[in-house]
């Protein structure tokens, strides 16, 4: 099969990989000066890493490292460049507790980011939320494992139907035993609810475009840089303002990762019962069908089935765990 051919564009960002990239035979480590990091942002050559005193420095990537994402812990050791210049170089990436990934172009899997206590699910009344990928980013916590939170954002836009909307989602989440909270940055609603939520861990802010990740990063911490993008007149969407996860301190002890905004999330599950066990609803029925291997659609004895039907279990929810199922079973 010929070889396909490489775009100018995917041509330079190799380049520019490959030249943040250090060939270990032309690194002259200084061992002594060994110190860990955190990545606070990477992005194709760019990589800001913050050492234990809060120092952010540039850093170069020894080679064979493999993927580094942000909220990774490092080894940092100084080094001489070919012109006798002393910089900064990840020469080693600590065992993760976690890495959040999505799947990019063709498939193929992209780290999002690494060592996450908490996902932190930011839905607006505009766009509008979507529960079906409310809950495919719940399963990705269940399974990291992390906390999950649900942020209802932009309710300085409430009205009748959006009410009914966000009430809804709310009874639903709350019902299960998720962490609901209303925020506006217009109208200053709940940033001090969700400030408290995010202390004491690592959270990720995720969410569609234009939700207002990036707004509610502002809000809490107003001295930061952060570009905030504006949304489409006719759709609400927004126009993926931020492109690279960034983590900042907040005032108590918590930290948090702003993440470029999705289309779509699709967790990468591994197998059908990675994606049971990220329904806590739902998981709760496993094992209790009468076959032991039921799919849940039409057998006779189905424990899920039945809890639909007497009210135990939500039928949205139920609907959308079948749902992420067959779209499993079709890949
Ligand atoms: N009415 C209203 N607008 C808001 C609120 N929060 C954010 N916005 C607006 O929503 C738009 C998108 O905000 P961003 O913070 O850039 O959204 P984002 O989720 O970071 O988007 P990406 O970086 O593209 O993923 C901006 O025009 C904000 O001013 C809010 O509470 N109410
Ligand atoms: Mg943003
Ligand atoms: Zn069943």
């Amino acid at each position: 099969m010929a070889k396909r051919k490489l775009s100018k564009q995917q041509q330079r960002r190799i380049a520019s990989q490959q030249e943040n990239k250090i060939q270990d035979d032309k690194l002259q480590l200084d061992e002594s000066s060994t110190q860990t990091a955190r990545i606070i942002s990477h992005h194709g050559r760019q990589l800001y890493a913050e050492t234990e005193n809060l120092e952010k420095i540039k850093c170069k990537i020894r080679q064979n490292l493999g993927d580094l994402a942000c909220g990774d812990y490092v080894l940092l050791q100084q080094a001489l460049n070919a012109t006798g210049e002393s910089q900064n170089v990840v020469v080693a990436v600590k065992e993760r507790t976690n890495l959040l990934v999505k799947t990019g172009f063709a498939g193929a899997v992209k780290p999002v980011a690494a060592n996450i206590g908490q996902l932190v699910i930011v839905t607006s009344l505009r766009p509008k939320p979507n529960p079906y990928l409310i809950d495919r980013y719940l399963t990705s916590a269940e399974n990291l494992p992390a906390k999950a939170v649900i942020v209802i954002n932009k309710v300085d836009l409430l009205d009748d139907e959006t009410k009914k909307i966000a009430e809804d989602l709310t009874r639903l989440y709350q019902n299960i035993g998720y962490q609901v909270i209303y925020t506006s940055i217009k109208n200053n609603i709940g940033i001090d609810e969700l400030s408290e939520a995010l202390s004491n861990t690592t959270s990720i802010l995720v969410g569609l475009s234009g939700v207002g990740k990036s707004s509610l990063v502002k809000a809490i911490l107003p001295k930061e840089e952060i570009r905030i993008g504006a949304t489409s007149e006719s759709t609400g969407e927004g126009k993926h303002t931020t492109t690279v996860s960034a983590l900042y301190h907040l005032k108590g002890n918590g930290i948090i990762i702003d993440s470029p905004g999705v289309r779509d999330f699709t967790p990468i599950n591994k197998s059908q019962h990675e994606i049971t066990h990220g329904f806590v609803d739902v998981r709760k029925f496993h094992g209790a069908c009468k076959f032991a291997n039921c799919s849940h659609l039409n057998e006779p004895g189905c424990a899920m089935k039945a809890a639909v039907k007497n009210g135990d279990l939500n039928e949205q929810r139920f609907n959308n765990y079948l749902r992420l199922v067959a779209e499993f079973n079709e890949l």
